[in-house]
């Protein structure tokens, strides 16, 4: 069955997800920090600009790393799906969010594609925003950590876990259920918007999220993704995730 964004917000306030404005980031009931840009132009998506520099991360992630997974992995996903666009002129007219969350919906000559690629899109978009040094946790979530897991120390070591359980590719999650917190993971360019691969109680407001595929830190860190995870709480934009808790 199609889920349509007046389905998700629904069930989104049966679980009492937030409070949903109709803002184009809030209108799916999901989105919480995607960049303006995540909706085709022109039936055309684009590269998002990152908004600082590569080097801006150094030395807990390196710029040519940056580099490299900003202008080449990030642009590939878009340029597969863009190629699945032109297969299927339907898609042009839909948000990213709106194909996302319909994935099972979508025709099955681009699904995986869109699956794979759209995913890689939406998750590496949002990924960005999530990145700049020199931030404090804020109170909203400190609240939310403490009331979830009793305190920033045991989250940290239980999001460490579960980011060093991924096997192969995959991405980290923290979701806010209506006022408690969750970890979760998922496999490759999956993201918690997808209705495959992710249960019922998995549901929530993505908070953060960390890319646990080596592309994302191979270059600094090679076979060492635990340095790279512990490297990412120095990295961590935490204005946004306090953002993030209030779209
Ligand atoms: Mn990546």
């Amino acid at each position: 069955m199609k889920t349509t964004r007046k389905d998700f917000i629904k069930s989104a306030a049966v679980l009492g997800i937030g409070s949903l404005s109709m803002s184009l980031q809030a209108k799916s009931g999901f989105i919480s920090a995607a960049p303006e840009g995540i909706k085709p132009v022109n039936g055309k998506y684009s590269l998002p600009a990152l908004g600082y520099a590569y080097n801006a991360l150094e030395p807990f992630i390196d710029a040519r790393t940056m580099e490299i997974h900003h202008t080449k992995h990030h642009q590939a996903y878009i340029n597969k799906l863009n190629e699945a666009m032109e297969k299927e002129p339907s898609l042009k007219n839909m948000e990213l969010e709106e194909i996302l969350m319909n994935i099972q919906a979508q025709p099955e000559s681009v699904r995986s594609v869109l699956r794979n690629h759209g995913g890689g899109h939406w998750n590496h978009s949002y990924f960005w925003t999530l990145l700049k040094t020199n931030t404090q946790m804020g109170p909203k979530f400190t609240k939310l950590v403490n009331n979830s897991f009793g305190s920033t120390e045991a989250f940290k070591k239980e999001f460490e876990k579960q980011a060093m359980r991924v096997f192969g590719s995959g991405w980290a999650w923290v979701l806010d259920q209506n006022g408690k917190l969750i970890i979760i993971t998922t496999p490759n360019q999956d993201n918690p918007m997808m209705e495959m691969g992710v249960s019922p109680d998995q549901k929530g407001k993505p908070l953060l999220g960390i890319d646990i595929w080596e592309h994302a830190y191979y270059l600094k860190y090679q076979n060492k993704r635990a340095d790279y995870v512990n490297a990412f709480w120095s990295v961590l934009n935490w204005d946004q995730v306090e953002q993030n808790i209030n779209k």
